[in-house]
């Protein structure tokens, strides 16, 4: 009898110890594999004319032609590779928030000053390639690292030049990801412009507008704003899905979202922000983990008043999963 339990407390020993074995090398040979990997982007910098609404005109500065530019995404351990070529009139380069990259591949006037790495400050026409190994999992971004008096003054990153780097955990599962960055629009503007953006567009006049375009052009007109100068979301009830958020600009912003599920996966590690209020202090990121339980039309906003009214506002169409 006695044996047979001592049998049994070595069985069970021996798997305990047989998987986390398994696991460790699983582990280790998930790393590797993703050790060798590459991913490569290739950006311009190009100049873009984005409609804002009403005839207003950004004269808006862009990695690619979008405000924000490419989500470039890349798996904890892999080498992500730059590739930027820079078409616009002015002196650019690219900078990541990335850890632990070699100082050549700063994008920064130091790399000027010290002649290392000054290829990556590019002067109108020139290319260069900048590398990266990033090993945390998170949301990050990108920006032009150079201004100088070359610009007159104007912030390169209000003028569109930024975008979002996305680091996945192996290991984790894959789920639907989206970027919302807000910010102050550049001042290179035509017509009357509202200051307030998300994703490079602003609604003119905010939540008052947004009725205001209802009462004057209906539900299709509305609709024809749509990921325009109006951010729209598409979910499903019940869906999960990672919202990463970033203040691009230079004043604070807060991100409310009504209903929904929010965690806060960056910041709180799976906690509520308290009120359900994301506070975004300028250049600061969160990762949240939204869950409509409801559908409808919800209406997000800066939760500061004033900007909410003046442009920063946005909508998740939220549709029953069977439909
Ligand atoms: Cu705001």
């Amino acid at each position: 009898m006695r044996s047979k339990r001592v049998l049994a407390v070595a069985a069970v020993g021996l798997l305990l110890v047989g998987g986390a074995v398994l696991g460790y090398w699983s582990s280790w040979f998930r790393q590797e594999l993703h050790a060798g990997a590459v991913r490569e982007y290739a950006l311009e910098i190009v100049a873009k004319d984005i409609e804002l609404g009403d005839g207003a005109v950004w004269h808006a500065w862009t990695y690619n032609g979008t405000v924000p530019g490419p989500t470039l995404r890349v798996k904890a351990g892999e080498t992500l590779r730059v590739r930027m070529r820079n078409r616009h009139t002015l002196t650019h380069s690219f900078h990541a928030r990335l850890a632990g990259f070699s100082f050549e591949h700063d994008g920064s006037a130091a790399n000027l000053v010290t002649g290392i790495g000054a290829a990556g400050v590019l002067v109108p026409g020139n290319e260069h390639l900048y590398e990266y190994r990033p090993t945390v999992p998170g949301v990050y971004y990108y920006h032009t690292g150079f201004a100088d008096r070359e610009h007159s003054g104007v912030q390169p990153e209000a003028q569109g030049l930024y975008g979002a780097i996305v680091v996945q955990d192996p290991k984790e599962r894959t789920l639907r990801e989206e970027v919302l960055f807000m910010g102050e629009i550049g001042p290179h503007t035509e017509g009357a412009v509202d200051p307030f953006i998300m994703n490079g567009m602003g609604f003119p006049g905010g939540r008052k507008g947004l009725l205001a375009v209802f009462h004057r052009e209906g539900n299709a007109g509305l609709r024809a704003q749509f990921n325009k100068t109006l951010p729209v979301f598409k979910a499903k009830v019940n869906e999960s899905f990672k919202l990463h958020v970033i203040n691009i600009g230079s004043h604070q912003h807060s991100l409310y979202i009504p209903s929904a599920a929010v965690p806060s996966l960056g910041v709180l590690g799976g906690r509520q922000w308290p009120a359900r209020v994301v506070p975004l202090a300028p250049g600061a990121a969160d990762t949240l983990l939204v869950k409509f339980t409801e559908p409808g039309l919800w209406l997000f906003r800066c939760h500061i008043p004033s900007h909410a009214d003046q442009g920063m506002i946005g909508l998740f169409e939220v549709s029953d999963a069977a439909r």
